[in-house]
């Protein structure tokens, strides 16, 4: 059973003007295609053809690389899409509002801190609102790592996450990662990571 590329729940311009179409296209149907493609190619007639990429994560760390990598780049891409939405609400509410109050003190500083933290990955990688043991907590990962994963220096439950690999921003902001990271604020999808939170 091979692995298939999710469609996207927006048209490629939606995201449009904080996120570029020709961004959103290339990044979808060429980059995220890739880790799709490769990924099916990695585990080709091995048992992980038949495992959910959430029961190969515990163990990446002794599972071959071509696997690990496109395994988590594959997850990660696919909580990133679902992480977006055109015209979404500007903050959270409910149970997840609160969380945030209470581990953050308020939005604004909860939206620094993580952009704070993006801002500072180094090189290509990820960033993180996690859930661990009832908290959430925000958190980096490099290149393909994922919280799920038994390498990832903090774990918890993924919520949402932002791609910081250059391809996720360089045709509109260049090597201005922090105004991407300022307007991602604009179209995050808060129905469905407050759902990831429940
Ligand atoms: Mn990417």
């Amino acid at each position: 059973m091979s692995y298939q590329l999710p469609e996207l729940t927006f048209a490629y311009d939606a995201l449009e003007p904080y996120m570029d179409e020709e961004t959103v296209r290339i990044h979808h149907t060429r980059h995220h295609q890739k880790y799709v493609d490769n990924f099916n190619e990695a585990v080709k007639n091995t048992p992980m053809e038949e495992e959910s990429l959430e029961e190969i994560f515990p163990r990446i760390s002794r599972i071959p690389d071509a696997v690990a990598k496109n395994a988590g780049q594959v997850f990660n891409h696919s909580l990133f899409w679902r992480s977006l939405k055109p015209n979404g609400r500007k903050e959270p509410t409910g149970a997840l509002a609160d969380a945030i109050v209470e581990e953050f003190g308020d939005f604004l500083t909860f939206k620094k801190q993580f952009n704070s933290i993006a801002a500072a990955t180094f090189g290509s990688g990820w960033a993180w609102l996690v859930k661990k043991g009832g908290r959430i907590q925000i958190t980096s990962t490099s290149n393909h790592i994922n919280p799920l994963m038994d390498v990832a220096e903090e774990k918890g439950k993924p919520l949402f996450c932002v791609d910081v690999w250059e391809h996720a921003y360089y045709l509109k902001y260049q090597n201005k990662r922090a105004d991407y990271l300022d307007e991602i604020w604009n179209i995050l999808n808060w129905e469905e990571i407050e759902t990831n939170f429940k």
